[in-house]
């Protein structure tokens, strides 16, 4: 015990940060500039498109993005602050998304493929549907949506995975403005129930089944178990649409519910080759909701609006994924996240480009199937996130390089990449011929926030980059005060400025829109002048000399050894330095002398068994790059990490083991069966070692269970 106390006052590298910054101890990455192949075609390649977005002449500037759809009605006003911090942006203008994302494409593209679905079934062929196929088939969704009664501004909630039919629904509610909210179709039904209930649909649109891992699941069986949790919490469902994955048949077990259930291709029927006119709706009507967990229980419905969030989307698809009309797009996202509503449907079919949709697990049947995919559609836009990447550097370092693709642009988005992982998607998956922008965003921003323009910057591994265009952050330290650039210091990330594509508010929760994303930092509530609201997002960030920002994860990750505060980015990316390790998660463990010590939780790559020796090479890693604050009390070496459906790691429930707490909610994980298996073998080995704490006490027990917060 003396010997670790020695440990903190002996570290002179942490000494200098204090309880307010996280501590920083990344050496900076090198820089890789994009290949001249790239710059010659891309959207942005003249630096000065940045000073068309500079903060004199916001918000202004932002019209440019407004102007890459069609409105039927120009706007009067682009920013209205009358109501802080409910921002509107292009008040008085009118237009419909479903016409920017469909319609005006039918002059000049009708033949050209809007959606290429991907079923998982490799014997199953992939459907191209044109654009004007997409107008048909949203005109006949749209009127049976108007059959039902449904108008502009009531809620309909989907329960959708990943087939064409999801976004046409989508589209056939924009067109009506109905307001859509599509749960994550690996969701409970329970989940989807609570999320019918809060929005107060009536109307349940579902399927009755869908490969995962080459298994066709009964998800009809969901739609029972959601329309029973909404009537418990008082919300009817008059309706479930369901369609059917194979039409003429019936691929669920679960019986129709007479009088409630019906199948929308007998709908449709009755509405074949009907056209309903596109809405001519405000700007500042909600185009949808997109639930999203706090740490609280009830979950908030982040409200998009038409005008603001469609520009935005538009603007930063052309500008960041460098979409032209030509390219052929695939995102591995779901539609049930933001980045499917943004980045699969709405960007890209407002520019009229051809959008990939993939129905299932991208290693099913095998790693190499994302590369298959890429080679038969000509995909030379590929999207995906850390978790996939490390999934498929995982089970499949090799399988890119024999397949015949070429992207010239990769995205990563949704948490920190290691720059390790960074480095094998450049050089395995982008065979070193294409750029990557690592996009630094949220459910609730719409759209990109930080990133690389990937025609003029170079790329940093590990740092998104500088902020998007006519985005104005600033690091804050708890007192409000700004930490500045290459500093070498952390602290609270805050967007000072609106922007089109925030969202409204949180659906029925004024009150908590206010408090949790712009209470933090403002000093009065009466002002009705922007520049007194920073949007405070939740994230810890540090910014290089160079304007780059690191994110370091949610401030709700950060772990607090002997008042010095370590992200917990920083240190998994260190464990992930060691050849062995796939992937890591570092959680909290209370500790009587020194308030928190690390915990480091790893998994390998295959072919390698749990070893001392591994443990070791792990430890000493941390010690060295971060000092011997940061060394793990213990290092447990596990078969998997328990994650959400978007393939984020759980650490609360890592940390809750870690601590003899109660893991909470765990029906919401990917892999909830993971859990206990860890629990035994961590909680053994310390019952073993004498490593039992203490009753913890509330605070303690709040840190534990919201540690992460998803
Ligand atoms: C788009 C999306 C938001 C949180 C966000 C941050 C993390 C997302 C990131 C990233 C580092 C990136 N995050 N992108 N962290 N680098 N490129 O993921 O939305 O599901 O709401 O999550 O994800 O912590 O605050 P959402």
């Amino acid at each position: 015990m003396a010997d670790d106390l020695n440990d903190v006052t002996d570290d002179d590298e942490v000494s200098e940060s204090s309880e307010a910054l996280i501590a920083v101890h990344w050496t900076d990455e090198g820089y890789y500039p994009p290949p001249p192949s790239f710059v010659a075609q891309a959207n942005a390649s003249d630096p000065a498109i940045r000073e068309q977005f500079t903060e004199d002449k916001f918000p202004d500037s932002f019209t440019a993005y407004a102007d890459l759809l069609t409105w039927f009605k120009r706007w009067d006003t682009v920013l209205d602050t009358s109501n802080a911090p409910f921002w509107k942006w292009f008040v008085g203008g009118e237009l419909n998304a479903s016409y920017n994302c469909v319609d005006r494409h039918l002059a000049d593209k009708a033949n050209k493929a809007a959606i290429i679905w991907v079923p998982e079934p490799e014997s199953e062929a992939h459907q191209a549907i044109t654009y004007r196929e997409l107008y048909v088939r949203v005109n006949e969704f749209a009127a049976v949506l108007k059959s039902l009664g449904l108008k502009a501004g009531d809620r309909i909630t989907f329960h959708m995975p990943m087939v064409p039919e999801l976004p046409v629904a989508m589209l056939a509610a924009a067109r009506l403005g109905i307001v859509h909210s599509q749960v994550f179709a690996g969701f409970s039904g329970t989940a989807a129930g609570h999320r019918i209930a809060d929005s107060g649909s009536t109307v349940l649109v579902t399927i009755d089944g869908y490969y995962r891992s080459g298994e066709l699941l009964d998800h009809k069986v969901k739609a029972d178990e959601a329309v029973e949790a909404a009537a418990k919490e008082g919300q009817p469902v008059d309706k479930v649409l369901v369609f059917r994955r194979y039409p003429g048949q019936y691929s669920a077990k679960t019986p129709m519910v007479e009088g409630r259930d019906v199948f929308v291709d007998d709908l449709l029927a009755e509405h074949k080759a009907e056209l309903v006119e596109p809405a001519h709706l405000q700007a500042t009507d909600p185009l949808f909701l997109m639930y999203t967990s706090g740490t609280t229980g009830r979950p908030k419905g982040c409200q998009h609006s038409i005008g603001g969030y469609l520009s935005y989307v538009a603007g930063t698809s052309k500008y960041y994924q460098d979409i032209h009309p030509d390219d052929t797009y695939w995102c591995l996202a779901d539609i049930g996240w933001i980045t499917g509503h943004s980045y699969i449907v709405y960007g890209p079919l407002a520019l009229g480009t051809t959008s990939v949709i993939y129905e299932g697990t991208p290693n099913y049947p095998d790693a190499a199937r994302p590369w298959r995919i890429a080679v038969q559609l000509g995909v030379n836009i590929f999207h995906t996130s850390p978790t996939s990447i490390r999934m498929l550097r995982k089970v499949g370092p090799d399988e890119p390089a024999k397949y015949d693709y070429h992207f010239k642009h990769m995205t990563t988005v949704g948490e920190p990449i290691e720059p390790e992982v960074w480095r094998w998607y450049y050089e395995s998956v982008g065979k070193g011929e294409a750029v990557i922008v690592d996009t630094w965003w949220q459910t609730e921003t719409g759209g990109f926030l930080g990133s690389t323009l990937p025609g003029i910057d170079p790329a940093k591994p590990g740092s998104c980059g500088p902020a998007a265009l006519g985005i104005l952050p600033a690091i804050l330290d708890e007192d409000g005060n700004e930490v500045p650039a290459g500093s070498g210091k952390a602290g609270n990330i805050v967007i000072r400025n609106p922007w089109p594509g925030v969202f409204q508010t949180i659906w029925g929760q004024p009150e908590r829109f206010v408090s949790t994303y712009y209470a933090k930092y403002n000093k009065n509530p009466e002002s009705k002048d922007w520049h007194d609201w920073p949007y405070f997002a939740g994230d810890g960030a540090t910014q290089a000399a160079d304007g780059y920002f690191r994110i370091l994860g949610r401030v709700d990750d950060v772990i607090n050894v002997a008042g010095h505060r370590l992200g917990t980015k920083e240190l998994e990316s260190v464990a992930l330095t060691v050849n062995e390790v796939a992937e890591a998660a570092a959680v909290p463990v209370v500790d009587d002398v020194r308030g928190r010590v690390v915990e480091m939780y790893v998994s390998l790559k295959p072919g390698f068994t749990p070893s001392p020796e591994i443990e070791a090479k792990v430890r000493d890693a941390i010690v060295k790059d971060i000092g011997k604050i940061a060394r793990p009390k213990n290092i447990w070496i596990v078969p998997d990490m328990p994650k959400t459906r978007s393939g984020k790691i759980m650490r609360r429930v890592i940390a809750a083991t870690s601590n003899f707490t109660d893991t909470g909610d765990i029906t919401t994980l990917a892999n909830p069966e993971i859990v206990e298996k860890i629990r035994q073998q961590v909680q053994s080995a310390k019952h073993a070692k004498g490593e039992v704490p203490r009753e913890l006490s509330e605070t303690e027990l709040n840190e534990i269970k919201s540690f992460g917060a998803e």
